[in-house]
């Protein structure tokens, strides 16, 4: 704690200044950063603070409004104020062009959750410069996501048990969470989560430096991704976080290049814990692995700070775990050579060899008919497949299930029901791959078929020496279930949305998986233009 003169659960490795080449190191790897498109331009990061501006006048506006249409005086009425407070990659500091703004609105109580989707959502899609706005107010963490002059916000409300807001309120006391509904709970729990890692960090700009370059190497080498069992953004910013306490007087270059190492030979489940976890006043689960088998099997268990302490890296399994340690590894032989001077910063944001890496794939198609069901159909594929991976480790033979961290969207216009039955199979007919939405329109039969593919790499043991005829590899048990459980989602239709499993030889990945250029010459040429 900081009493004792360090941040963090244990006292720092080192604390000594950084020598000069970890400096130069610095230097050039800030450079690549900027090289790369990872900051934003002035213009932008002003029509954020514009942006802002506009969105922190408009709450107080709506809670204005709606505490005179409680019969408050106008004085009352304004004097209740509201805030907002952001979080996320831009409260960070680590956003890129075209991230989003994560604000939470913070109200007194008089306005409700009712009053935000109804009165506030409108009230926004009235201003100049709002080209979208859509709430969910029954999602898990209700939320508008909307778009103000260009900039796409995220938008989450939280109703505090006090009768005003005031413009210098704080959201650290735990004791503002007490008597609130479980929304506003999680709804603060992002901006409370966000403000106390940049507290419990020694050097704010440090730190983002540092975070900046490992979210980027973790994208480029797809292991960002929470849902698909790897990391998301709150989770690296904690393990960078721990890192920048060990080494409190470091800079950027020397971050980084400790944070592989450290990474690669962390003792887990040993948590990463950014500081003690604490209890508080709500009857909330707080992660604890002596008491809560659940919180046991977590294999990389990297806790958030602020209470209630939670896991955020609750997804990863086996597979990912082992896929990520071998990424800290190879992480950690780069910056070796960048320090002595044999390698280069973009070597370390090289793009990742998914595609190349394995001989078999699985491929699960999701489809549908329409954009709009596709979009949660194919999410809640996405989210289970996590789950198959988990299956799929338990089957013999099999070292290692690697899910890819994104799916591949794709729309394509059938005239029959044999053609759009193979498209939900993955097997897209040359014909009907080229055929655009004119070419179909007004003509019988003429249906759009959405799919998103995902792709599991399968890793095989190879064969026992002197074993003849090609290993036995029986993943139909898993796939089947895999496929039963997605059915079982309760909004599932069944002719409306299609399901598929099947695994395929690396050669028969289809195009859209590689960049130009990247796939072996032989199938480039059988391209079409
Ligand atoms: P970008 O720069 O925006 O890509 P980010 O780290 O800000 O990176 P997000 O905007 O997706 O990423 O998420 C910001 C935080 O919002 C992270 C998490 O606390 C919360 N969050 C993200 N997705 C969800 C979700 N589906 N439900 C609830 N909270 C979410
Ligand atoms: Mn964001
Ligand atoms: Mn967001």
């Amino acid at each position: 704690s900081t009493t004792d003169g360090y941040l963090g659960v244990t006292q720092p490795i080192s604390t000594s200044e950084s020598n000069e080449r970890e400096k130069q190191v610095t230097v050039t790897l800030m450079e690549e950063l900027r090289k790369q498109g990872t900051f934003e331009s002035e213009e932008e990061a002003k029509t954020r603070e514009i942006v802002l501006g506009h969105l922190s006048a408009l709450v107080k506006k709506f809670v204005t409004k709606v505490g005179l249409a409680h019969g408050m005086s106008e004085t009352a009425a304004s004097a209740t104020g509201g805030k907002i407070f952001t979080f996320g990659s831009y409260r960070l500091g680590v956003h890129g062009p075209g991230s989003d703004i994560d604000t939470l609105c913070v109200v007194p109580k008089h306005v409700s959750r009712d009053d935000f989707f109804d009165v506030f959502e409108d009230m926004l899609r009235e201003q100049p410069g709002v080209t979208e706005a859509s709430g969910v107010p029954e999602a898990y963490v209700p939320i508008i996501k909307t778009k103000i002059n260009g900039i796409p916000i995220d938008l989450l409300m939280a109703r505090l048990a006090s009768p005003s807001i005031a413009d210098d309120l704080s959201l650290q006391d735990d004791e503002l969470l007490r008597n609130l509904d479980d929304r506003c709970v999680r709804s603060l729990n992002g901006s409370r989560v966000t403000d106390e890692i940049l507290r419990l960090v020694p050097n704010v700009t440090v730190f983002r430096d540092s975070l900046r370059c490992i979210k980027l190497w973790a994208q480029r080498r797809a292991i960002y991704s929470n849902v698909n069992g790897f990391l998301g953004g709150v989770a690296w910013a904690m393990l960078v976080a721990r890192v920048c306490q060990l080494y409190p007087n470091a800079i950027a270059g020397a971050i980084v290049s400790r944070f592989f190492i450290i990474m690669y030979q962390w003792t887990w489940p040993q948590p990463v814990l950014l500081k003690q976890i604490e209890e508080g006043p709500l009857p909330v689960r707080v992660w604890n692995p002596k008491v809560y088998p659940a919180d046991r099997a977590h294999r990389m268990p990297i806790i958030t700070p602020a209470y209630p302490s939670m896991c955020a890296t609750h997804n990863v399994t086996a597979s990912t775990q082992m896929i990520m340690t071998e990424e800290f590894k190879k992480g950690s032989e780069i910056v070796d050579r960048i320090i002595v001077g044999s390698a280069d910063w973009s070597a370390l944001f090289a793009k990742h060899d998914f595609f190349h890496k394995y001989r078999y794939y699985l491929q699960i198609i999701a489809s549908t008919r329409s954009s709009d069901l596709q979009i949660k159909w194919s999410g809640t594929v996405e989210s289970r497949i996590r789950q198959l991976v988990m299956k799929l480790e338990y089957v013999e033979s099999l070292t290692l299930a690697h899910p890819f961290i994104k799916g591949f969207d794709q729309v394509h216009y059938c005239l029959t029901p044999e053609e759009i039955r193979a498209v939900a199979q993955g097997d897209v007919l040359e014909a009907v791959a080229k055929r655009k939405k004119e070419d179909v329109e007004g003509k019988e039969g003429a249906t759009a078929v959405y799919t998103t593919s995902f792709y599991i790499g399968l890793a095989i043991e190879p064969k026992p020496t002197g074993s003849k005829g090609p290993r036995k590899l029986d993943i139909s048990y898993p796939t089947t279930e895999f496929t039963k459980q997605v059915k079982m989602w309760e909004k599932y239709i069944e002719p409306e949305m299609g399901i598929t499993v099947r695994h395929i030889k690396s050669t028969a990945l289809p195009d859209y998986v590689f960049d130009e250029g990247e796939r072996q010459p032989r199938s480039t040429l059988k391209r079409p233009k």
